[in-house]
């Protein structure tokens, strides 16, 4: 198998044909179809496969059990309407990386895996990162079980049907403790690459991000009849407040979206009784996010008061910054420069990686691949297959410095 071969047989799995775009969410037919092209190309190539309590996905080279592994992979879910190589990239990737250390002959000294965690996007749920926030301790049993869908179905309900066990979920700290590093290969989601003109980078750091809900609620009421005067209508305080979070991202220069919605009862010819509207908001250190974030609460409060409406805001998730392991940052910079004495490029992202979530845990670094135009989270996501491939490459020699005697 080639990783264009394997790209074509993964690419069509969960894509809409209106769109082209992805809609693989956690525990859906999509994601299932994931999860059997994994366990396909585990097995073609006769690795020890198998699904851990949380659901994630392993395919072992060596013993799972003699610690000290290196691990690469990355995710098979996708946002609404996502892209083909957002998590993707990274696991077809570690396949063909797979494929290229054997076709060089080189002898294992160590235990490789290659997985697919779990539910990284957070679609279906509102979470980012469970499968691997759950195996790192990050998510208790309680929490996951509160995790429902936009139907009201839960988290492990929705395992079950999927013909998973949902029982055994929660940490695994001795899966853990058998790992020495984990390698992440992702599209980058930005254009630092396509700017330096590489092919390759390194991540330095994640940027603190999070997830918070703004419950805007005033008076449903005949859209008609009532009186501009007489409205609590909380449609205007949402809509002011996410022009808001754009100036207080602007000024700090950091990010702030509002990029889902729900309003009950939801008719064109009423006036709302609540908006509820999330906010993504990222930014390069701590002290900025929380200026931005209580700028954008600060303004919503103001606007709320001043028409009569009430709001609640939670925060639902956060991450916190995410400084990669430098050894093993250095280590991959050592390897991938030594043949041509050149820095690869070493750069920070405001997008959460399962790498990010396990780096509290284990040694973990991150390898991105070159998108002409920096779009991710679309259909319009891309990667050209000569880049792709020089990432397999640079995947292989990072997986044979590090796991090969
Ligand atoms: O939201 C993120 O940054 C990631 O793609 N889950
Ligand atoms: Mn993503
Ligand atoms: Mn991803
Ligand atoms: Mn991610």
């Amino acid at each position: 198998m080639t990783f264009h071969s394997m790209w074509a047989e993964l690419l069509p799995i969960g894509r809409s044909s209106a769109s082209g775009g992805y809609r693989r969410y956690a525990w859906t037919g999509a994601d299932s179809d994931c999860r059997a092209w994994f366990k396909e190309q585990a097995e073609a190539r006769g690795l020890t496969y198998e699904v851990d309590r949380n659901g994630n996905q392993w395919a072992w080279v060596g013993d799972p059990g003699a610690g000290d592994a290196v691990v690469t992979g990355s995710h098979l879910d996708s946002v609404p309407d996502g892209g083909a190589f957002d998590g993707p990239l990274g696991v077809v990737s570690s396949f063909a990386a797979l494929d290229e250390l054997r076709g060089r002959g080189v002898q294992f000294g160590k235990p490789l895996a290659i997985v697919n965690f779990g539910d990284e996007e957070g679609a279906r749920f509102g979470l980012a990162c469970v499968g691997s926030r759950l195996t790192a301790g990050e998510l208790t049993v309680e929490q996951a079980h509160r995790l429902t869908d936009g139907d009201g179905i839960s988290l492990p309900k929705a395992m079950e049907a999927a013909g998973y066990d949902p029982d055994g979920i929660g940490a695994d700290p001795e899966r853990l403790a058998r790992i020495g590093a984990f390698v992440e290969l992702h599209v980058e989601q930005g254009r630092a690459l396509d700017l330096s003109g590489d092919r390759v980078g390194i991540a330095s750091a994640i940027w603190p991000h999070g997830r918070w809900r703004f419950d805007f609620r005033g008076e449903a009421n005949h859209a008609g009849t009532t009186r501009l005067v007489d409205r609590r209508d909380p449609m205007l305080s949402y809509a002011e407040t996410v022009l808001a979070a754009r100036r207080e991202a602007e000024l700090a220069g950091a990010v702030a979206t509002f990029g889902k919605i729900s309003v009950e009862p939801n008719g064109v010819n009423a006036i709302p009784s609540l908006v509820r509207g999330w906010l993504d908001s990222r930014a390069a250190d701590q002290e900025t996010l929380d200026t931005v974030v209580g700028g954008i609460e600060k303004a919503a409060r103001a606007y709320a008061d001043a028409h009569g409406i009430d709001l609640d805001v939670v925060r639902e998730s956060f991450t916190p910054v995410v400084e990669f392991d430098h050894a093993l940052r250095d280590e991959l910079g050592r390897i991938l420069g030594k043949d041509t004495g050149l820095n690869v490029p070493v750069l920070g992202t405001g997008a959460g990686h399962d790498a990010g979530i396990l780096s509290g845990r284990i040694p973990t670094a991150m390898l991105f691949v070159r998108n002409p135009t920096g779009v991710s989270h679309s259909p319009a996501e891309f990667a050209a297959e000569d880049d792709c491939v020089a990432g397999v490459s640079a995947l292989a020699d990072v997986l044979e410095g590090l796991a090969c005697t």
